[in-house]
């Protein structure tokens, strides 16, 4: 608000913005000390970076949080439908410097804060980064805030409000070591807990019949304990919009702080207990990426934030319309895989048994609310849970599934009658010596659409994983190719290039990512070429300088950075990149003068704690590292790096220095990838596989423009099928022996000879992702971008055409298909009063 405060003797009236809203230099200059002051309770003289940074964080929040109330209450008072984003997993990274990007903040509060004599990149490097996923699934769903918010959808995620979120990696002697992630210990400036929201989550018990005053019988639960979940909001602000979303995480308590009757009868520790146990259900995010952990806790915590979520909805639903029948015209809920799949029973179970819909009407509403999106065609990722353990947990669900089923195989019957095998496989409970429920299948059966994350992945989908779901209702499947944000991948990540392209073709890409085609008007500029290849030497530079301070190597800004960052599994072959390193160290310790072309060789991931073969694959990088880089034969041709703690923070710095990316899973068995659409934006040029996304990368850049090698889905399954024989690629390629041999008599592992037994016993033996069968191939390519690197203007061209490409891989694209063919959801206009608006 513009306060008139008393006149200057002149008598003209000095005007002073709200310290919470204005945007001009002078005034949020104000609000900075006053925060310090005020909030931090320092002055210059003692603070802190942290204090300083904490300062700037609540200067940024005031400017978010009238646009975030005006949002919500826009949203109740013209009763829009909003999509509501049910997710495990949010990996946010860190909020300050994309809120002063989506705000419009970010030069003028970088010239404020120099002028303080700080420096804005350190003060951003203070924030903790926050972990709530473990990779590309969690990562999504935050670039999916972004997109909703920046085109003005109405929009909720919901989640859990994890007390640690994914482990800290540190490498110790070459070995992953975790280190918990307690990132709330400072406070989180971002999050507003809302007490008042707070909801009870039931658990345990058993069931009963009941008759109703009517002589009606029906089943009802009655539970053994209860949560209460208390929402905490983060605002996501749109880019250069009003609209601010909320995020909603849930954070489980006790339902009393002391459970008094134990308390008073001096049972204090069973008083003590009960609150610990109730807390342990946010405590902390399992660290499984595509392997779920069939944990009692972790089932408690998927229904804990389903439960809550759900009757948030129906709770706000009922706020602005008189009952529920209308409910799917107004909620649009995604489930991000099935994680929260227990929503299909839990939303059957608050309609039946709490607000007493018929059955008919209650799975109408219910499925036309509800989507799914498939992120997997692991066999051993796919969540199923013991029908004993439902029980334990959710008597009254495990009813109501069998409920769901019988009427399911019913219809089932009737299509397809005599057909008991096809029931079979389609029933959402397994039959087999411990039954089992298998929750893609409730997904399926409870929502009117089901999506892959890929073209590829969604073929896949549909003619194998989920075959005889797609033979029953084929008008349920899409595809939804992912996306990311431009503004976290590209204007934030990569001011530098980001600046460039925006001189040349202005700055609607950052909206409206197809007009990056633009700059491919600039391919035959000479001085645009060398100024893109200036950029990309500078981002090396910086992260070259940053792998000397982490890790003390020292890495050659004018090799080729060769990176595969992402998490650690063998599906993602991070062994096969290992394979070529230690083919090229062979091919120097037999001719040290062999002309090779440097390269740098970036890896960055975590490995699941318990998954002893991902963590071995992480030694042996180090290990190779460690024999390659010291090598005076090598003469600092080769470097191996391996960075800790891969994560959004390092990834804004990693993707802009790449000069390669490693896309090279076992084609078929990754769904997406976007790792892969991060590196293609900033002119990486792509070595990979007919997996995933790649496939769609390579048909925008051009096959001219990726480095593509190995199998496709169709020939794995056809070789696996045909009967696989790893040992004979070993016997029969002289290299590839060589390479593995090197490993197995134990070069990289002095003093301990058989440590690797497990990778070689493993590739020469089962090789289920079929490294042997695609290591040649690789090679090969991998000598054709060492050739096309030794030009590097022709190189630079193919960089620029990536980027300039890379349009359909804007998270924005893939949102406004959701909004148009799933959700039916249109963009709201937040409109806001004239003070704040005024400089926005
Ligand atoms: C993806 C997961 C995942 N798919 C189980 N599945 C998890 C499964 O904690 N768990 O139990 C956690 C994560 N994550 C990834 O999703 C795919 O592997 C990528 O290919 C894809 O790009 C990404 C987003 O769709």
């Amino acid at each position: 608000m513009t306060n008139v405060i008393s006149p200057n003797p002149d008598n003209t009236p000095i005007k002073v913005e709200d310290d919470r809203t204005g945007m001009s230099e002078e005034t949020l200059k104000r609000a900075f000390a006053d925060q310090l002051f005020y909030l931090q309770g320092k002055d210059q003289s003692i603070a802190t970076l942290n204090d300083y940074y904490r300062a700037l964080a609540y200067v940024v929040r005031d400017r978010l949080l009238h646009r975030f109330i005006k949002t919500i209450r826009t949203y109740r008072e013209e009763n829009v439908k909003v999509v509501c984003y049910l997710s495990a997993e949010f990996l946010m990274g860190r909020h300050l410097g994309n809120n002063l990007v989506n705000l419009g903040l970010f030069e003028k509060i970088q010239t404020i804060i120099e002028e303080s004599g700080l420096s804005l990149e350190e003060l951003l490097e203070q924030e903790e980064d926050p972990g709530l996923g473990n990779g590309g699934l969690g990562r999504l769903a935050a670039c999916f805030l972004d997109s909703l918010a920046t085109l003005e959808i109405p929009a909720i995620g919901y989640g859990i409000r994890y007390e640690f979120g994914i482990f800290h990696q540190i490498i110790q002697e070459g070995w992953q070591v975790e280190i918990p992630d307690n990132w709330l210990r400072f406070g989180n400036p971002w999050e507003i807990a809302r007490p008042e929201d707070t909801v009870e989550v039931k658990l345990g018990g058993h069931t009963e019949m009941f008759h109703d005053s009517n002589g009606q019988s029906r089943w009802c639960w009655i539970p053994d304990r209860t949560v209460i979940a208390i929402p905490h909001d983060t605002p996501v602000p749109g880019y250069q919009t009003n609209t601010v979303n909320p995020l909603r995480l849930w954070k489980a308590e006790a339902s009393e702080a002391f459970n008094f009757d134990a308390f008073n009868a001096g049972n204090y520790d069973r008083a003590v207990a009960e609150k610990i146990n109730s807390e342990t259900i946010s405590k902390v995010l399992y660290p499984n990426d595509n392997t779920p952990q069939g944990r009692e806790l972790r089932l408690a915590q998927q229904y804990f934030f389903v439960s809550a979520s759900l009757q948030d909805l129906i709770r706000l639903h009922l706020r602005t319309n008189r009952s529920l029948e209308n409910f799917h015209e107004r909620v649009a809920i995604q489930l991000n895989d099935t994680h929260p799949a227990i929503a299909v029973a839990e939303l059957m179970r608050l309609f039946l048994d709490e607000h007493n819909l018929d059955w008919d009407t209650a799975w109408s509403i219910s499925e036309k609310t509800l989507c799914y999106t498939n992120h997997t065609l692991l066999p051993e990722a796919l969540e199923r849970w013991s029908v004993k353990l439902f029980k334990r947990l959710l008597p009254r669900h495990l009813e109501l599934i069998y409920e769901i089923n019988f009427r399911f195989l019913e219809d089932v019957r009737t299509w397809f009658p005599g057909d008991d095998e096809l029931a079979g496989r389609l029933s959402i409970i397994e039959e087999g010596p411990e039954k089992q429920v298998r929750m893609a299948h409730l997904a399926c059966v409870g929502a009117h659409a089901i999506n892959g994350v890929a073209a590829l992945h969604t073929e896949l989908l549909k003619s194998q994983t989920l075959r005889d779901f797609a033979r029953l209702w084929p008008e349920k499947f899409f595809n939804k190719t992912n996306g990311v944000t431009p503004r976290r991948w590209m204007l934030l990540s990569n001011p530098k290039l980001s600046e460039l392209i925006t001189e040349k073709i202005g700055d609607g890409w950052l909206k409206n990512l197809d007009q990056l085609r633009g700059i491919e008007n600039c391919l035959e500029d000479q001085t645009f070429r060398k100024q893109w290849q200036e950029i990309k030497r500078q981002n090396k530079q910086d992260l070259a300088t940053y792998i000397k301070a982490k890790r003390g190597i020292d890495v050659n800004p004018d090799s080729l950075f060769d990176v595969q960052v992402k998490r650690i599994h063998e599906y993602k072959r991070q062994h096969l990149a290992a394979l070529h390193i230690i083919t090229l160290y062979n091919r120097i310790k037999r001719n040290p003068d062999t002309d090779i072309v440097p390269r740098t060789f970036i890896f960055g991931g975590k490995a699941a704690p318990g998954y002893i073969m991902a963590k071995l694959i992480i030694k042996l990088i180090n290990a190779v590292g460690e024999v390659v880089n010291k090598d005076p034969d090598v003469r600092g041709r080769l470097k191996v790096v391996f960075v800790p703690n891969f994560n959004v923070s390092l990834g804004e710095r990693i993707y802009p220095a790449a000069d390669l990316s490693e896309q090279i899973s076992t084609a078929g068995k990754e769904a997406s990838g976007t790792g892969n659409m991060k590196f293609a934006m900033n002119g990486a040029l792509t070595i990979g596989t007919l997996d995933g996304a790649n496939i769609e990368i390579r048909e925008e850049a051009g096959p001219e423009n990726f480095f593509l090698f190995g199998l496709t889905a169709q020939e794995v399954q056809d070789l696996k099928a045909k009967g696989y024989n790893p040992r004979s690629y070993y016997e029969n390629n002289p290299e590839l022996r060589a390479a593995i041999d090197r490993i197995a008599n134990g070069d990289f592992s002095p003093g301990d000879r058989d440590r690797f037994k497990p990778i070689v016993d493993n590739l020469l033996y089962s090789d289920p992702f079929m490294l042997l069968a695609d290591y040649q191939a690789y090679i090969d390519c991998q000598q054709e971008v060492s050739k096309a690197y030794r030009d590097l203007d022709s190189w630079t061209r193919m960089a620029i055409l990536n980027s300039a490409r890379m349009g359909k891989f804007s998270s924005d694209r893939t949102i406004n298909e959701y909004c148009k063919e799933i959700w039916d959801a249109q963009p709201v206009k937040i409109e806001l009063e004239e003070y704040s608006q005024a400089e926005a």
